[in-house]
């Protein structure tokens, strides 16, 4: 064993020399949990995973992916409009590329049970949740009828109705906090889960693996779920992180990992499928890492000059979520007409999405002395 460090001129502490009888006595090295077993637990969910990677979808819940994922991207594109007019104040993260993650996780929660909580990049946690666009671009715009009566905006979007918390504007905090709502599903014991989501560049945070460690030690249910799309702010995966396989970095808190394509709604979904039932029977957390990509800079004031457009190009083009499903939908029959009436009528949802928030009043004055502190708990 490596000696302790002893500040210079400070008192060497008495160290007793090891007789032979002590070494008699010292227990044996006690590795408690690396059995063969035990190593399995870690890696049998990416060995299901593997088994079968796509969710057998009915075409109905095809085309509801495929509605919600379309929504989504149009929505974001007409919110990139809107704040390039001035009607969004503050920040604003597009998640232009990642609808798949959303839309697949979202869809195999227990609605009213189940329980969400992301950074700050959140509006199409909220849509896949099926809340009214009206509601989230209200807010979007800062106005009374906006989800958090428009004093949270685009980064703090809240509604424990639907159990979203959030909406953080601090990186990585969302994961401590998600700790805490898994925490209350266990105390209530309402078969609940929570759904923690959060960034490449957010696993690099402290508090993550402190969470990591109480969530596995008490068991709680929660799944980590990674939105890695290959960037944090201007740095990409590669620069910032000495292991850039996300899925892996439960391994020392003996968390399985699911390494997933976030860019196939259909292998989200089958992933979450597992993922969710694991942490349902009572084994404890899971660590989902979704491979994806956003089309747009960090945020609406980012140039993007970190990266070529070849490469967003090249992405766009061979792998999003939203044509690779509508392939499979042409594949099963759907037309190209059908799919296009889906997309006027959401384009038409979102118009007047951005009507009504254009035309919503702002908050009352007295808004600002409402919502400041929790009166009981
Ligand atoms: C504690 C903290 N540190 C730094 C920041 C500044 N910041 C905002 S977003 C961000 C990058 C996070 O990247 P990632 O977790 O990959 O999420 P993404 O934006 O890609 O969704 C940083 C460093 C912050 N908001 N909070
Ligand atoms: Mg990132």
């Amino acid at each position: 064993m490596a000696a302790a460090l002893v500040p210079i001129g400070a008192k060497q502490p008495h160290r007793r020399p090891r007789k032979d009888a002590d070494l008699a006595k010292a227990p044996r090295s006690k590795k408690t949990v690396p059995t063969d077993a035990g190593d399995f637990v870690l890696h049998s969910l990416q060995e299901a995973h593997e088994q079968q990677r796509r969710f057998e979808a009915t075409t109905d819940q095809m085309l509801h992916f495929y509605e919600q994922m379309l929504l989504i991207r149009r929505f974001e594109e007409r919110a990139g409009q809107l704040y390039g007019l001035g009607l969004i104040g503050g920040f604003c993260h597009l998640y232009i590329g990642q609808e798949a993650v959303a839309v697949g996780l979202q869809s195999a929660l227990k609605e009213g049970l189940d329980s969400v909580i992301t950074g700050y990049r959140d509006h199409g946690h909220m849509l896949a949740y099926g809340i009214d666009p009206k509601v989230i671009m209200a807010e979007l715009t800062g106005r009374q009828a906006g989800i958090s009566k428009g004093k949270g905006g685009s980064m703090h979007m809240f509604s424990t109705e639907h159990k979203f918390y959030g909406g953080h504007g601090i990186v990585g905090a969302q994961v401590a906090l998600g700790g805490g709502l898994a925490l209350a599903h266990q105390y209530k014991g309402d078969g609940g889960l929570c759904l923690a989501y959060f960034g490449d560049g957010a696993a690099n945070q402290g508090q993550v693996y402190e969470t990591f460690n109480m969530a596995s030690l008490w068991k709680l249910p929660i799944v980590f779920v990674i939105e890695n799309n290959q960037y944090a702010m201007g740095t990409a995966v590669s620069r910032s992180s000495a292991e850039t396989e996300f899925y892996r970095r439960g391994t020392a808190f003996r968390i399985p990992g699911m390494d997933v394509n976030g860019m196939d709604v259909l292998e989200v979904r089958q992933a979450a499928e597992i993922a969710f039932k694991h942490v349902r029977e009572g084994n404890g957390p899971v660590l989902m890492e979704l491979n994806t990509y956003r089309y747009r800079g960090h945020s609406m004031s980012d140039p993007a000059k970190y990266r070529t457009r070849e490469e967003v190009q090249d992405v766009r083009e061979h792998k999003d979520p939203i044509e690779g499903l509508k392939k499979t939908l042409l594949d099963a029959g759907k037309t190209e007409d059908e799919l296009k009436d889906i997309d006027r009528r959401i384009r038409a949802a979102v118009s007047e999405a951005a009507d009504f928030a254009e035309n919503s009043p702002e908050p009352e004055l007295s808004e600002l002395y409402t919502d400041v502190l929790v009166e009981s708990y």
